[in-house]
């Protein structure tokens, strides 16, 4: 019998909304008494806990940024005593200093409870010999994915990130079911498993489950075709809890959230008008039952949308699409908009490539020059000059006829883009400094 912890993805959706109300309204009365940056930002915005009489009057509430975390650094938005605070972590932003995150040991045995459905939600039970190569440490992937799994009953190995040789050792020898990392590293993995002539196909491994970097529908397919494995998607960041805020399901047709904690809202980015279901926007969430760091209506600066039909896996949770983008990563090249994630789909559609490639942005006076280096796999590296430049020609074509821009391919060989343990580095934008 399913264990009441995974019921609360099945509720019907009325029952959870008034839950959803309660714990909202709750939060709001809470951290406007005890954190003085939301009292003053209610005040600022004429609003108070009380105005909160349907969920949708959360749109009356003002936003929080990641700036305002940064502004109070390190503790300055904790609703609890530091002495009840009994984990941080932090993500280090590209620039500055970290963002700084507390959990209570309510908030923790509550992240425990979130992963564990995550996993569940995948299919991963007590039985699996779950290999986790998320980073432990500051990063909240390697704590977040281990406490859920011993909470679920798994068999956890705490590898952490790096040290390739030992992570396909006992992956082998462990008779290892599921891996947790991103999916770059995952795919780096499969690379030095196929080149040592034990490749990942010939393990036990049946689920990975990845995340924390965008990666697209194609590198998902390339994924499972390279290794026979069936790759799931989850999300989350730190500022909400950490892993856990959603994660897929088998029917793959979007991510749950979690909503009985994370109460996910859809914006435009621009007017920071709540966008109805389907659209595409900014998702923003508020965390309604976390105690040392409740942020209200906290911006993601990631592009999704939102459905609440129920899925075919019976769950009544919303789902989020896939997060292919963040509104902050766009870049604009010649004045023309495009997103890492658009140009991994056109590199990944076309046969010869590999799912390596890194975007590299120069200026030459006042032109920026847009090059794409992209691997290849040995057949075609080795293959004659003409193919090598039919391939080009044809990634050329492409990119020109989807942004009408000329970009400059490079063909490079397997292995030599550098591989990253955690979080992928797509874009190398040198135009600043040139
Ligand atoms: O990356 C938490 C996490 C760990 C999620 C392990 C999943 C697995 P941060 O370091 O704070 O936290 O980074 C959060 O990473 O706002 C997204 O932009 C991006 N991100 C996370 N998961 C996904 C995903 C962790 N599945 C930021 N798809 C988020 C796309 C993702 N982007």
């Amino acid at each position: 019998m399913r264990e009441d912890l995974f019921l609360k993805d099945f509720l019907d959706r009325g029952s959870l909304m008034q839950i959803q109300f309660e714990r909202l309204r709750e939060t709001l009365e809470r951290v406007y008494t005890r954190v003085p940056f939301y009292r003053r930002s209610f005040d600022a915005a004429g609003v108070k806990p009380g105005d909160l009489t349907c969920l949708e009057d959360l749109a009356k509430f003002p936003f929080t940024m990641k700036d305002d975390l940064r502004d109070h650094y390190p503790f300055g938005l904790f609703a609890t005593e530091l002495s009840d605070v009994v984990r941080i972590h932090a993500s280090s932003g590209t620039t500055g200093k970290p963002t700084v995150v507390g959990y209570t040991q309510e908030d923790v045995r509550i992240w425990s409870e979130v992963m564990a459905r995550t996993f569940q939600c995948i299919g991963i039970g007590p039985g699996d010999v779950v290999q986790n190569a998320y980073g432990y440490g500051l990063f909240t992937g390697g704590l977040g994915a281990h406490y859920g799994l011993e909470r679920l009953g798994c068999t956890v190995i705490p590898m952490s990130g790096g040290n390739t040789e030992k992570q396909l050792l006992v992956m082998r020898d462990f008779g290892v079911t599921a891996i947790c990392c991103t999916p770059s590293y995952f795919l780096h993995l499969a690379e030095q498993a196929a080149a040592a002539g034990t490749p990942i196909s010939q393990t036990k491994v049946k689920y990975g489950v990845f995340g924390a970097e965008p990666w697209s529908d194609e590198m998902r397919l390339r994924i499972e075709a390279l290794t026979g494995i069936s790759a799931f998607d989850i999300y989350g960041l730190s500022e909400v809890i950490g892993p856990g805020v959603a994660s897929e399901c088998p029917a793959k047709a979007g991510l749950h959230v979690f909503e009985d904690h994370f109460y996910p809202e859809i914006i435009d980015p621009e007017t920071g008008e709540v966008l109805p279901e389907g659209t595409e926007g900014e998702l923003v969430f508020t965390m309604i039952t976390k105690q040392a760091l409740p942020l209200i209506r906290y911006r993601t600066r990631d592009i999704s949308s939102l459905t609440s039909a129920k899925c075919a896996c019976g769950r009544t949770v919303a789902r989020m699409a896939r997060v292919s983008h963040r509104s902050d990563d766009m870049l604009i090249v010649r004045g023309i908009n495009l997103y890492p994630s658009q140009i991994e789909s056109l590199l990944l559609e076309a046969e010869g490539t590999e799912p390596h490639y890194l975007i590299v942005l120069t200026r030459t006076g006042a032109l920026d020059d847009l090059e794409i280096r992209v691997e290849v796999n040995a057949g075609v590296f080795s293959d004659e000059i003409r193919g090598l430049e039919a391939l080009r020609a044809t990634l050329r074509e492409r990119v020109k006829s989807l942004y009408g821009l000329s970009a400059r391919i490079t063909l490079v060989e397997p292995g030599s883009i550098e591989r990253s343990m955690g979080k992928a580095k797509r874009v190398l934008d040198l135009r600043d400094k040139g």
